[in-house]
């Protein structure tokens, strides 16, 4: 592959990245002051498990939406099938969030962006998934660690939506060049792979034993959320397309 294809493919994805991440770096230092107080803190911890479950599904899939944007931007997604762009979405989606989240992230308190401020993983309490908020605010710690651009967060967001990793992960190892750092970087980031990948299958087993004890909640789960983390894969009939 050519360096003028590469810079292309990191053009393309870069720019999408800036055009549907939702806050700018510079809102988000804004907000970095607003924490919530110990009564708000109290507040969400002490709300039922449904209520907290609905309110985090509600956050998911409005950030999912953001993510869906992204992947429809980068070139070559919309020209793949329906069915491969479901299929390549339900599996990166929560890995792009997660990867997403550092941005949201400040690492220097442990906390998080929820609903307009920032609160630590006390605030997730309610949800009753102890283990799954633990090892995603670790990944949050050891991802903000790395001090990724907006360029690398764009590139290694991308490699989760796109078939054409290869080209991807080209075009990251040479950003990550342009700044000649001298450490692993990239294989810093594939390292953290596996434990997002637990985190999603954590909260895949979650989610399916929730809707084992609160259906009628999950039922009324925003559609997005349900159609992305669903445990059946959706084949649309041919004929209707
Ligand atoms: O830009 O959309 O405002 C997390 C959710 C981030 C989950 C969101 C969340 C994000 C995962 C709420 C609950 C990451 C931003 C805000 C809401 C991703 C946890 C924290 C977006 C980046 C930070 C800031 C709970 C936004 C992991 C797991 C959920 C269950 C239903 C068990």
């Amino acid at each position: 592959i050519s360096v003028l294809e590469i810079d292309r493919v990191a053009q393309n994805v870069v720019k999408s990245h800036l055009e549907t991440c939702q806050y700018t770096t510079e809102e988000l230092k804004r907000l970095a002051w607003s924490l919530y107080s110990p009564e708000e803190v109290r507040a969400l911890q002490s709300k039922s498990c449904e209520a907290m479950w609905q309110q985090c599904s509600l956050q998911i899939s409005n950030a999912i939406q953001y993510v869906v944007e992204f992947a429809k931007r980068i070139d070559g997604f919309m020209e793949l099938c329906q069915n491969d762009q479901i299929i390549l979405l339900k599996a990166g989606c929560l890995e792009v969030l997660l990867i997403r989240m550092i941005r949201a992230f400040n690492p220097l308190n442990n906390t998080v962006l929820f609903e307009g401020k920032f609160g630590g993983m006390q605030m997730f309490k309610s949800l009753g998934c102890d283990d799954l908020i633990g090892a995603v605010f670790e990944l949050g710690r050891t991802l903000c660690r790395l001090q990724l651009s907006d360029e690398e967060l764009a590139l290694f967001t991308a490699a989760k939506v796109q078939k054409l990793q290869d080209k991807i992960y080209v075009a990251l190892q040479h950003e990550i060049q342009k700044k000649h750092s001298t450490e692993d970087k990239l294989s810093k980031m594939v390292s953290k792979l596996p434990l997002m990948k637990t985190i999603c299958n954590l909260h895949l087993d979650k989610l399916e034993f929730f809707r084992l004890l609160h259906p009628e909640t999950a039922m009324n789960f925003p559609p997005l959320y349900k159609e992305v983390f669903n445990s059946e894969l959706q084949y649309s009939d041919p004929r209707e397309s």
